[in-house]
């Protein structure tokens, strides 16, 4: 697969309070990859990954990610503004980011109206529940998806643990949402942009093109 190719491009905010592991789940998709002391400070802030929602049809998903601005709650309008979906991240081990979520939620759709934005509430850290460590219980953590009306997960950046179906649940989400009408192209709004019909045309008029000759054999 041509992964500079695609159809469609969506933005995705990553939400919740500082350390509840944004930043690795992140890595973990992008990257395959788990740091026990992830730089929080230094942090790349955009990542880049690709994912074919059915055959034929690419999205870039451009995910931004907080470099611990979250930590003293300013985190900028531009951050959340043409954005169309949000993965709202809580500890399972820390009630206080459970408790925030809500606050997170609604911080965000005021900020963002009049658009709309696709949420997945994700329970992180689940391998810590092998040792006793978790404090929001499963049917807590699915009420309140129940309120906001949003799906819920859990996963665990350390051991990789539902992080693709995660990511992919919100790209499918998003996708549903463009078919369906509820996410709409608008002019001026980043959120979701869609490659150029003529874009893709040409693109794909240049793929099939016949590869340079190979180097010629020196000996006559
Ligand atoms: N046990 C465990 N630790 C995690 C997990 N995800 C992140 N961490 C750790 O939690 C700390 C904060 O993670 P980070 O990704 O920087 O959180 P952020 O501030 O939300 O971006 C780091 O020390 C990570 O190694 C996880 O799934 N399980
Ligand atoms: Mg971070």
């Amino acid at each position: 697969m041509d992964l500079t190719l695609w159809q469609y491009q969506f933005r995705i905010i990553m939400l919740g309070d500082s350390t509840v592991g944004k930043s690795s789940l992140l890595k973990r998709y992008t990257e395959d990859l788990f740091l026990e002391s992830i730089n929080q400070t230094v942090g790349v802030d955009f990542y880049v990954h690709f994912l074919e929602v059915e055959p034929g049809v690419r999205v870039k998903l451009q995910f931004w990610d907080t470099a611990g601005q979250e930590r003293f709650r300013s985190v900028t309008r531009s951050y959340y503004r043409n954005s169309v979906g949000g993965l709202l991240v809580f500890d399972m081990t820390n009630q206080a980011s459970f408790d925030n979520i809500k606050e997170w939620h609604a911080e965000v759709c005021e900020r963002v109206q009049p658009n709309k934005v696709l949420f997945v509430l994700v329970g992180q850290k689940s391998d810590r529940e092998d040792q006793g460590e978790r404090v929001v219980s499963l049917e807590e953590a699915q009420k309140l998806a129940g309120q906001l009306g949003v799906p819920y997960v859990e996963a665990s950046a350390k051991t990789g643990h539902n992080v693709k179906d995660t990511f992919e649940l919100l790209t499918r989400r998003v996708y549903q949402g463009l078919l369906s009408g509820e996410v709409e192209l608008q002019d001026g709004w980043d959120g979701v942009k869609c490659a150029a019909p003529q874009v893709l045309q040409l693109q794909r008029a240049d793929l099939a093109k016949p590869k340079k000759d190979p180097p010629k054999k020196c000996c006559p």
